[in-house]
């Protein structure tokens, strides 16, 4: 196996029988209300590297735009500059957010052609665009609220992201990598809408379902929420989708359709080959995680199931990492606390040893402390 299967949890798939071959992730694309200062967090606290810019000074009057990098993860920071830029409503409506699930493909006329064909919405036809570094052919799809996918054939593009970008780096050396890649994107949508966003991602993108799943049963006992999750044919991008479930109290997934104004990404798993040490460098910088209770490290029940992990659990514990295991191995993972100002998007840290999986068997835990957050921010 290598690095990376292990990272993220690769299957073998034959791209030759895909009606939508996804290369990966290309980028995910923020917008937010202070691009400089938050390119300036995710360097400073989430150890990413500066590597190319847009704004002003190139040319683009409109936005300014941060392309940062860890690892295979790229991160594309945007903030309106012109306070006419329709950024400015956009960021008005929904704060600070991902816009943009960018995945890179080798055909993207192939793929609109199966994208429309499958009743999809095309926000932009495939096109091409030119620098000096050679060309760049992409197109965008619409997914859930105002998110969008773009399709990103860079094949025949040596530059250091997308035509318009020129190369930046930080003055300052970047402290160690602490994340290596993205996981997986996760979607909150509306009452009711799950199963028809999983009918998309297979209808539209071929991708399939995986096994982890949250259903009704789970739903009204603890979590107010159901979650399916589909993948693209090596699992490099899977999509969890969750939908609110009447609980005793109002969902989490409402919370974020709340404050949000509507569907739209929810957290992101970095992966991570070693979360302790990650999880120690994120609190070296001041990064908040949810807390875990003692009574999850002394549950027999859980200690039996888990069994033997790379570190021993009072390890495990100090930190308020999170372990769980299924039939292919074992994961930890860890939450932060919502990274922005409206209780919307945040962070997982995920280190796979074999598992495929997403956590279910932490799912009550992480969903018991999630509800204490609520509890604290007011909700009844
Ligand atoms: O991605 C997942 O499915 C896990 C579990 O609000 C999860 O990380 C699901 C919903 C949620 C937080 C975590
Ligand atoms: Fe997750």
């Amino acid at each position: 196996m290598t690095i990376e299967q292990q990272l993220v949890g690769l299957i073998e798939h034959d791209d030759s029988v895909d009606p939508f071959p996804v290369i990966g992730w290309d980028a995910l694309v923020w917008v937010v209300g202070n691009a400089t200062q938050s390119a300036h967090f995710l360097q400073s606290a989430f150890g990413m590297r500066l590597e190319a810019y847009a704004g002003p000074e190139t040319g683009d009057r409109d936005h300014k735009s941060f392309v940062l990098r860890s690892g295979g993860a790229r991160f594309v920071i945007t903030g309106a500059v012109d306070p006419d830029s329709p950024l400015v409503a956009h960021h008005d409506r929904h704060g600070d957010g991902v816009v943009d699930i960018a995945l890179e493909v080798a055909d993207v006329d192939r793929c609109v052609a199966r994208a429309r064909a499958h009743g999809a919405i095309i926000l932009t036809e495939p096109h091409d665009e030119t620098d000096e570094f050679g060309t760049v052919r992409s197109a965008a799809l619409a997914t859930y609220g105002d998110t969008r996918h773009s399709l990103i054939d860079r094949s025949a593009y040596a530059g250091p992201y997308l035509p318009g970008y020129v190369a930046r780096t930080c003055a300052r050396e970047p402290g160690k990598r602490v994340f290596q890649a993205i996981d997986h994107v996760v979607g909150n949508v509306e009452l009711g809408m799950m199963d028809r966003w999983v009918d998309f991602y297979r209808g539209v993108m071929g991708f399939t379902n995986m096994a982890e799943f949250v259903g009704d049963d789970i739903a009204t006992e603890y979590s107010a929420l159901m979650s399916k999750v589909v993948a693209n044919g090596n699992h490099r991008v899977k999509f969890p989708l969750n939908e609110p479930a009447l609980g005793r109290k109002r969902s989490q997934i409402d919370e974020y359709l709340e404050f949000y104004r509507g569907p739209g990404v929810q957290h992101i798993a970095l992966a991570t080959g070693d979360i302790v040490e990650t999880v120690d460098a994120l609190r070296a910088e001041g990064i908040e995680f949810l807390a875990t209770p003692d009574t999850y490290y002394e549950d027999p029940e859980l200690r039996a199931r888990i069994g033997a992990v790379r570190v021993p659990v009072d390890e495990l514990q100090r930190r308020g990492i999170l372990v769980d295991r299924d039939e292919d191995g074992y994961l930890l993972q860890i939450f932060t606390r919502p990274l922005t100002d409206r209780p919307t998007v945040f962070f997982e840290l995920i280190e796979r040893h074999g598992s495929l999986g997403f956590g279910k068997g932490n799912f009550k835990a992480l969903f018991q402390a999630i509800e204490r957050e609520q509890d604290a921010r007011g909700n009844l």
